[in-house]
């Protein structure tokens, strides 16, 4: 769905988000120092600058009584004027990690000390969002925070697509526009909008970016190649905000482009080529990151085609990028995507911890295994993917989607922090122990080897406002915070996101947060039911389609009847995948009297009657939450109506155009699901309401 705006046209200038001037007013005619050396301190130098205008000066001097000092904290050693904040700061940061700092402010000054660059520029950018949310513009905040990241990885997948002919146009489940990184087969040659983002996801503490589509075009293969001067000059911009760039490779790279006769990873000849291209590779980026591949998924080359397993073929890669510190990230999202529908044994849901929970420990220390959050595929509700439960030995990092693909594609207001919170604070054993969350588990990985963590697929596009709906911004902001702090409430990162952003409409904040708070819910309540998923429309993942994906080959089925629907996936009497959880949720899942009801049809076949825990029977859960959600869509697009002349005008009329496309969107979903179970099952709403 494009955003409206003429495709390819890079305006030079756009939204800058959360990062506007006001963010840095405190700043404005101050005396500020850094004491650091090296590319990201130069970004920030420039940032200060910047922020202090032409009526302050960025020194190096601690000991001028600057109103912001920023140090690194070996230079410190033998500085003089290391007294108050710049003292305590000091003596909190000992010991830090390179990305860790630590942050005090005394209102009149305020000192970031870090072991590592990228330290400094993290507490550089806490510094504006306590600001913010102080309410603060022209005071520096009183605070005292030392911070590390809980999770090492915390990377961005673009899935950018070299030119628009490729499959599914310029960003592959793109809604904002063009991609701000390739135009016309090659990386764009204005390079601001890329330097702007690597910006902005610098601020949210994203510290690894891939920026081309894992779906590997034949032209995109050339970025190893004829590509790779303008793939240096794009790591050199992230190198500056801290962030290491990725490319995403296709397994049978050495056929397209090494004339090799196979990809096989028992061939001499494969495993000399990748070396060599890692080879070069690092020769001209001596800190690139890696690669992400998808392999054996959907079509894709991998390692099946040779009758290798996938550790053959992540520890093939790996091995070529080991020398030189890089990492493989390899995708589990490996299914038959050739399914019999007719077939009820084979269950998509069972795939990914079929074909990788068995190779746990096999993997070389520096592949990463990247597992989508849940079993299916980034749809509003689904269980907690068991493969991430299940990798104890193994590199992990967990995916999710910030792109709406199946969540309303940046039409439709859904603010996913609820669904990323209630993922990261999984309860791993399902016996509530502390300290045994999801998130948790993954940082203890991490601690071991550095290589653990969370990644997401972008939604940003060359629009003017980056996500096409403005308000999808959070998603992108957010993301960055909770890799940064899992532990973070969905309301505290929208609330640091709120006051960055909208900071002159202070009366406004709490509404903007509940609006966003309760669109998770909404979308959930007026599309598919109780976890069941996939009753859109085939292809573009747009609207509603309650049959479009019953039929086909992918593996997504309702099962419908005019008894009832759902999936049975118990160990019992259904495709087994319930066993593949830890055995407290195994059991609770197994059971319809144990099962949460908002997953109830993604584990279990029941009759429209089925009495869920709320009280209500299936079927009138059904017409309920219809009507329920379509009426809240038209309530926050009158809510927005009322908010005119209140915030500025492009954020204004751009929520309110896609929240009149959402009340119509909502009003499909709502008239097609409920007409379609009345004419099913014959069961008439008890309230009278379903007529189609
Ligand atoms: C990049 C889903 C999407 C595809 C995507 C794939 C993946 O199938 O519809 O567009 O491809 O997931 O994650 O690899």
């Amino acid at each position: 769905m494009r955003s409206g705006r003429a495709a390819g046209t890079h305006t030079g200038t756009s939204d800058p988000c959360w990062l506007g001037p006001a963010t840095t007013a405190f700043l404005r005619g101050r005396q500020v120092s850094l004491l650091a050396e090296g590319p990201i301190a130069d970004t920030l130098r420039l940032e200060l600058a910047t922020a202090v205008g032409p009526a302050g000066a960025v020194g190096g001097d601690p000991s001028c009584e600057p109103a912001l000092v920023l140090a690194r904290h070996d230079l410190l050693a033998g500085a003089v004027g290391v007294t108050g904040p710049l003292r305590r700061a000091a003596d909190a940061a000992a010991g830090l990690g390179e990305e860790g700092f630590a942050l005090v402010g005394d209102g009149s000054t305020a000192a970031v000390v870090a072991t590592g660059e990228r330290g400094l520029l993290h507490g550089y950018f806490h510094l504006l969002r306590s600001a913010a949310t102080a309410g603060s513009h022209e005071v520096l905040p009183t605070l005292e925070t030392v911070q590390e990241p809980a999770l090492p990885v915390r990377m961005i997948n673009q899935w950018d697509n070299t030119s628009a002919g490729d499959h599914l146009g310029s960003v592959e489940r793109g809604y904002a526009g063009d991609s701000i990184f390739f135009s016309d087969g090659r990386i764009v040659q204005d390079r601001r909008r890329i330097s702007d983002y690597a910006r902005l996801l610098a601020s949210v503490g994203i510290n690894a970016v891939s920026i081309n589509n894992v779906n590997v075009h034949p032209a995109a293969v050339r970025l190893l190649t004829d590509g790779l001067p303008d793939v240096a000059d794009v790591a050199r911009i992230f190198r500056g905000y801290g962030i290491a760039t990725y490319l995403s490779v296709s397994f049978a790279s050495p056929i397209v482009l090494g004339d090799l006769p196979t990809a096989d990873p028992g061939d001499e000849s494969v495993v000399a080529w990748w070396a060599g291209v890692a080879e070069g590779l690092y020769r001209e980026i001596p800190d690139f990151g890696g690669f992400v591949v998808k392999a054996d998924s959907e079509g894709r080359p991998g390692p099946f085609d040779y009758g290798r397993d996938h550790v053959d073929g992540a520890n093939l890669i790996a091995g070529a990028l080991r020398p030189f510190g890089g990492r493989v990230f390899w995708r589990c999202f490996v299914y038959d995507h050739r399914q019999d529908w007719r077939d009820r044994s084979t269950d998509r849901a069972r795939a990914a911890y079929d074909h990788f929970a068995a190779l746990d420990g096999r993997f070389a220390d520096n592949v990463v295994l990247q597992v989508k959050c849940g079993p299916m595929d980034f749809q509003v509700r689904e269980p907690v993917s068991p493969l991430a439960l299940a990798m104890a030995e193994t590199n992990t990092v967990v995916e999710f989607q910030i792109t709406q693909e199946y969540t309303g594609q940046q039409i439709d207001l859904c603010c996913l922090l609820p669904q990323w919170h209630e993922i990261l604070t999984f309860d791993v054993s399902g016996e509530q122990l502390p300290g045994d969350t999801l998130a948790s588990a993954l940082a203890r990985r991490g601690r071991v080897t550095a290589s653990s963590g969370v990644c997401a697929v972008s939604n940003v596009g060359d629009d003017a406002n980056w996500t096409g709906h403005k308000l999808a911004q959070a998603n992108l902001y957010g993301f960055g915070r909770v890799a940064w702090d899992p532990a973070l409430s969905a309301r505290e990162v929208l609330g640091e996101w709120t006051a960055l952003t909208f900071p002159d409409a202070t009366d406004l904040h709490e509404t903007l947060i509940e609006l966003q708070m309760g669109s998770w819910g909404t979308y959930e309540m007026y599309t598919a039911p109780l976890g069941v998923g996939w009753m859109v429309t085939p292809h573009t993942h747009y609207g509603p389609a309650v049959d479009g994906y019953e039929y086909s080959k992918w593996g997504t089925y309702h099962f419908a009847d005019r008894d009832g629907l759902g999936v049975d996936r118990t160990v019992a009497t259904g495709t087994g995948f319930a066993g593949q959880y830890p055995k407290a949720w195994a059991e609770r899942y197994e059971h319809v009297e144990t099962c949460p009801d908002e997953l109830l049809l993604f584990f279990h076949h029941v009759p429209y009657s089925h009495l869920l825990h709320s009280g209500t029977t299936v079927i009138q859960h059904i017409y309920d939450t219809h009507v329920e959600g379509a009426r809240r869509v038209v309530e926050m697009r009158d809510l927005w109506r009322s908010l005119e002349g209140r915030l500025d005008e492009a954020s204004w009329t751009n929520v309110m155009e896609r929240l009149e496309r959402q009340v119509n969107s909502a009003r499909e979903w709502r008239d097609q699901v409920t007409t379609y179970f009345f004419r099913k099952s014959g069961v008439p709403d008890r309230n009278g309401r379903v007529v189609h």
